[in-house]
């Protein structure tokens, strides 16, 4: 193919139609003119004007969620890159695969402290699974290829690409590579000689356990852990993010286990003799005081990052590689000692779990209460959206772990959230890129007030866009995961969580044109959720007065070990 010339600006735009992007999320500002003035002839991007560069990260981050497929986000040199950095780092821990793009100011004025100028590839090489200052522009097509080709293979993560304003200005000849070589990055990896050994510990252990991580998610992997697991029958827990990596309403799952898991999952995961933890990370929310983590435990860990394997808890098999080749792989190896030496009988493991299941249940203490608890409103949403294609995400705090509690998943990327960075104010944005990646989908979003106040600005992106994302706020009228550890462990002073009954929920939504809606009552609560979900043609707010002192239990506090909860009997 001959090379076209043109401009690197129009080289960003051609590279981005051929990696078939459909979305992405952005603002314009003088230094990345060019880009957006080539974006204005472009007739396969849509982009999204967003009011925020940080809410137009979380939408591609949560347009990535939501397909599996790589997210792109923009913004201009100086301010606009870092407002980046937050949905940038967010997507880092999550391992969502997202491609961001900033301009900076041209070559020779770079390191000057020009007008916006931020050394941004400085700022986000921690933050990045790689990032690029291209410096050339004719290294434009390549350096485009391999970011698309970096973020979404083996761990995923986010990529920047930097272009500095007079390397887009450029002419440039253009040739899209049809291949990539990047030294030093194979993600694949393909011999794996322990499997045997691994399937020889699943098939002798008498407590095992499977532990799934968000790696199902970013691998796709759902039938292959489906199968994995019915084939053990051993009791499944997952993470925050492995919600949605096995149906949560399955027998064998025990749901969510760590600070904030049900207490029968955490007794289980410390009880067992085997964990098989998959595409997990060992995470401090999840372990507990680390050196007191499931001491009987033998560890099968099967993760596609050498990093993450033995870096907190060592795995007594570790296995490195792709979840959707190399799980099918370690199921037949399971099958075959299955056959050759019996099925193991787990029946009185099962009837330790299934007691402490009883016993212990996540239940809503409704009955006799005055006020809506946030724990009931999420299980009514929940129900009245039963049926649907559902996919629902949140922010940051109490409500964000009610959700995790309440909302039972019961397929892949039904759940969206923040986890690892924990960033208040995800909701609302990754609502935007969840309902434009699923346009049939119903997109509903529990968020927080205080959470809410962080990006509500952007009603304006959604009303623009008439999606109809619904967002159901338990306004405790507090910032009330802070106000939880203040009440348990700082001697109930309440420094700086109060929020004040400002700004109107209901106001704001009329004031951006979209419906608001609120439910002080229990009555109410339920007329206000069917309103809610039959609403279309755009954004629907709903501010749910929630008993403001409710408190996430069960809770393990931070360094006690995992079966040293508090509350929740
Ligand atoms: C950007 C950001 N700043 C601060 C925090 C610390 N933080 C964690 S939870 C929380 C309170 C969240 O309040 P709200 O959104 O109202 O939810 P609630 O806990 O009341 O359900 C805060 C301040 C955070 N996670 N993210």
């Amino acid at each position: 193919m001959a090379k076209e010339k043109m401009t690197g600006a129009q080289a960003v735009v051609r590279a981005l139609e051929m990696e078939g992007v459909d979305w992405l999320f952005g603002m314009p500002g003088g230094t990345i003119l060019p880009i957006y003035d080539a974006i204005f002839s472009s007739e396969k991007l849509k982009h999204v004007l967003v009011r925020h560069e940080q809410v137009g990260g979380h939408a591609a981050e949560g347009y990535a969620h939501a397909t599996g497929k790589v997210g792109v986000c923009m913004g201009t040199s100086g301010p606009g890159s870092t407002n980046l950095v937050t949905a940038i780092a967010d997507a880092y821990m999550d391992s969502v695969p997202l491609v961001a793009i900033t301009a900076n100011v041209s070559r020779p004025l770079i390191g000057t402290d020009a007008f916006q100028e931020a050394d941004i590839t400085g700022i986000t090489m921690p933050i990045t699974k790689h990032n690029f200052l291209v410096t050339d522009p004719n290294d434009i097509p390549r350096t485009m290829k391999e970011a698309f080709y970096l973020a979404p293979t083996g761990r995923p993560g986010p990529v920047h690409v930097d272009f500095p304003k007079d390397v887009i200005q450029a002419d440039m000849e253009f040739e899209y590579p049809e291949t990539v070589h990047i030294p030093g990055y194979m993600p694949a990896i393909k011999e794996q000689p322990r499997l045997a050994e691994a399937a020889s510990l699943i098939r002798s252990a008498q407590r095992p356990c499977v532990y799934l991580g968000g790696g199902v998610r970013a691998g796709s992997a759902f039938s292959e852990v489906f199968e994995f697991c019915e084939l053990l029958g051993a009791p499944v827990v997952t993470t925050l993010h492995g919600k949605g990596a096995f149906p949560e309403t399955h027998p064998l799952c025990l749901r969510m286990f760590g600070m904030h898991g049900s207490r029968y999952a955490n007794y289980t995961i410390q009880d067992s003799d085997l964990i098989v933890a998959l595409g997990a990370r060992f995470d401090d929310r999840v372990t507990g005081k680390l050196s007191t983590f499931a001491p009987e435990a033998k560890i099968v860990h099967l993760d596609v990052d050498p990093a993450e394997i033995s870096k907190l808890v060592t795995a007594t098999v570790p296995l490195v590689g792709d979840l959707k080749t190399l799980l099918p792989r370690l199921t037949e190896e399971v099958r075959s000692a299955f056959a050759a030496r019996g099925k193991p009988d787990l029946s009185a493991w099962w009837r330790r779990v299934e007691e402490w299941r009883q016993r212990h249940p996540l239940r809503v203490k409704q009955d006799g209460e005055k006020y809506i608890l946030p724990q009931t409103a999420v299980v009514r949403i929940w129900e009245k959206s039963q049926g649907k294609d559902t996919v629902v995400t949140t922010g940051v705090g109490e409500h964000q772990m009610w959700a995790a509690q309440f909302w039972q998943v019961s397929r892949p990327r039904e759940f969206i959230t923040s986890g690892g960075l924990g960033t208040m104010g995800f909701c609302l944005p990754s609502a935007i890129g969840i309902q434009l990646a699923r346009p049939e989908s119903l997109v509903i979003g529990i968020d927080g007030d205080g959470s809410f106040q962080m990006t509500l600005q952007d009603l304006a992106t959604a009303v623009d866009l008439h999606l109809p994302i619904k967002i159901f706020i338990l306004n405790n009228l507090f910032l009330g995961m802070v106000r939880q550890w203040q009440e348990l462990f700082y001697d109930r002073r309440f420094s700086e969580t109060p929020l004040s009954d400002c700004p109107d929920f209901v106001k704001l939504a009329e004031a951006y044109r979209c419906l608001g809606l609120r439910a002080r009552t229990l009555e109410e609560l339920d007329s206000v959720i069917d309103q809610a979900l039959a609403h279309q043609g755009g954004p629907c707010i709903v501010d749910i007065r929630v008993k403001r002192q409710e408190k996430v239990y069960p809770m393990v506090p931070a360094g006690a070990p995992l079966n040293d909860m508090i509350g929740g009997e």
